[in-house]
């Protein structure tokens, strides 16, 4: 530790504290851009955290960027001083210069770190704009999930970084020199055909517009809008406990009841929920793997995360045949939703679509995939994200927080027991397999439902696990985001593990934190435990807590499908992943 001054105020310091450090923990503000404290990025190249210095014995004081420059004993440190306005000012005003300012129709509208900044810096006017250089980094629309707009981009470098160090994928790159700089994909391959699987994770970290899903709020309210359109939702296990925040309610409230009467304001015809479908998972895969472990098949992965079948796909197509054959439950509800429910209801499947509504980019792609449509027929029509959902609700003036909650109606695809609700949150598919499995090998429930040993937040997790009867013990793991995924995958190639069953999420902590859920300026997933918190109690909060006791599930069975693994279940529930 040492003593320095800033602003005239002593302040103590760490030994390894950055100028903008030891400010932030006494209270002295500095304008940020493209640094990002939670995932230790500090790169220096937008240059706003100007300040300026004087070091002991100097002579003079010098202006320094605050991010990157060590505090020193005796330092005197002016964050306010005119010339550090003026010229964190004129940095502001040249990457405006260098950037697409079409902000009223900006898809980031609201929501930008670059306004900000404008703002903190007292910016108020720009006099430079240079259409012609930013018209110079074209959109990538080649991915069916995502948009990169890089005239938005102002080379933070914060997208490359959590692609590479987060996710391990590396598929983003810096490109050219000065007003040519741009991060494009690696091997200069257009998004739709690089290495990216549509995580979604950068665009959490994006400080702009230049990062984005591919915005569908349209053909929603064309479908809401069509009389002959009968439209059916279904939400995601971690929606209802991320969605609150975007309306100023604390992260981790449980807005389900809010969700379903939004989206009976918005004028939808069935509200239904893929917990129901995640119990189905339940039933459809827990089956499949004690079928795969008596005879000998291992390991199993989960196939529920749409970006992880991604990355198994373009990266290591070796491991597909270890891919559970299961749809995930988004898949799983849109071909029940196009099958039993019009039957059960006496509703015309042609005039039925299929909204879902996810924390994620990739289902998106997911949702377009020729192998989940019936002659043609996509099972699921169209997915929006969070943030999608949210501006959905904006543009139609409603403000969720005001709703008054109100609970589902629908007697075949709505009820979920406390295994449906944990799928939002790593591990929680596991946990919930773990619950059915050992009830069908046993025929008694398992006496400590809560499974500890599953839960937790390091990257990788293992666990053995007694199952009882002709199965005994398994030996599972769960890794969530990709690079931990990547290591156990080169694992398991390798013949170095003896797993029976791994449940992978590709992003970080699972779809409490997926990249299509609202994202946090100046932070990375930083109400993660707060969501999964909300997810367990939802859990101990509902009556039946295991898949099989679901009765809409064993409804669904009785009336239609017959039991899981039936010809009928593997014709709507299943699928093949081919190299
Ligand atoms: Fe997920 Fe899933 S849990 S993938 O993370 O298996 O998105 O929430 O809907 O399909 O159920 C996401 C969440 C979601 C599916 C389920
Ligand atoms: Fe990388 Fe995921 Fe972004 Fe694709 S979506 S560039 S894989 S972080």
């Amino acid at each position: 530790t040492g003593q320095a001054t800033i602003n005239g105020t002593p302040v103590s310091f760490r030994e390894s504290d950055t100028i903008l450090e030891a400010a932030r923990r006494s209270g002295h503000f500095i304008p940020t851009l493209c640094e990002l404290a939670d995932i230790d990025h500090t790169p220096g190249t937008c240059r706003v955290c100007l300040v300026e210095i004087t070091r002991l014995g100097a002579q003079a004081p010098v202006i320094v960027t605050a991010c990157n420059t060590p505090m020193e004993a005796g330092m005197t440190v002016r964050t306010r001083t005119s010339q550090v306005r003026e010229m964190q000012r004129l940095q502001v005003e040249l990457i405006l210069a260098d950037h697409d300012q079409d902000c009223a129709t900006c898809i980031r509208h609201g929501d930008c770190e670059l306004q900000d900044v404008a703002q903190f810096v007292g910016l108020r006017q720009s006099r430079h704009t240079r259409p012609d250089w930013t018209s110079s980094r074209p959109r990538d629309e080649t991915s069916p999930a995502m948009i990169r707009d890089m005239g938005k981009c102002i080379r933070c470098l914060r997208c490359v970084e959590v692609c590479r160090r987060e996710q391990g994928v590396d598929a983003l790159v810096f490109t050219g020199t000065s007003l040519q700089a741009n991060i494009g994909m690696r091997n200069n391959l257009s998004q739709g055909a690089s290495d990216c699987v549509a995580c979604g994770q950068c665009i959490l970290v994006c400080p702009t517009g230049a990062l984005a899903e591919r915005d569908e709020t349209e053909t929603v309210i064309d479908f809401l809008d069509d009389p002959d359109v009968i439209t059916v939702f279904q939400f995601a296990p971690a929606l209802r406990v991320g969605f609150g925040e975007e309306f100023g309610l604390p992260p981790g409230t449980n807005v389900e009841g809010h969700i379903i009467t939004a989206l009976r304001t918005l004028g939808a015809d069935v509200v239904l929920d893929t917990n129901f479908a995640a119990d189905l998972v339940i039933m459809e895969e827990g089956h499949e793997l004690l079928g795969r472990l008596k005879e000998g098949r291992r390991p199993t992965f989960t196939s529920c995360c749409p970006a992880w079948v991604n990355f198994a796909e373009k990266l290591y197509p070796d491991i597909l045949p270890y891919v559970s054959s299961t749809k995930s439950p988004q898949q799983c509800f849109g071909a029940l939703a196009k099958t039993y429910l019009p039957e059960k209801m006496g509703l015309d499947p042609s005039r039925l679509r299929v909204i879902s509504i996810m924390p994620c980019t990739a289902k998106k792609d997911e949702a377009q995939r020729k192998m989940f449509r019936q002659k043609g027929v996509r099972d699921v029509d169209v997915v929006l994200t969070t943030r999608e959902f949210a501006r959905l609700l904006k543009r139609e003036g409603i403000d969720l927080a005001a709703l008054e909650p109100s609970g589902f109606d629908n007697p075949y695809m709505s009820e979920y027991s406390g295994a449906g609700a944990i799928f939002g949150t790593t591990g929680g598919v596991m946990e919930a397999a773990v619950r059915t499995m050992y009830s069908v090998v046993n025929g008694r429930e398992l006496e400590h439902i809560e499974v500890e040993d599953l839960r937790g937040f390091e990257s990788v997790r293992t666990a053995t696990i007694d199952l009882g009867g002709d199965i005994g013990q398994v030996k599972v793991a769960m890794c969530h985001g990709l690079k931990g995924v990547r290591a156990m995958v080169e694992d398991v190639l390798a013949g170095r593990t003896d797993f029976d069953f791994i449940e992978v999420m590709a992003c970080p902590g699972g779809c409490v934190d997926g990249g299509g859920h609202l994202r946090s300026k100046k932070h990375y997933q930083p109400n993660a435990r707060k969501r999964r918190d909300a997810i367990y109690e939802i859990d101990r909060q509902t009556p039946r807590r295991q898949s099989h006791a679901n009765p809409q599930v064993q409804r669904l069975y009785k009336e239609f499908l017959g039991q899981p693994l039936s010809h009928l279940a593997e014709e709507l529930l299943h699928t093949h992943y081919i190299r």
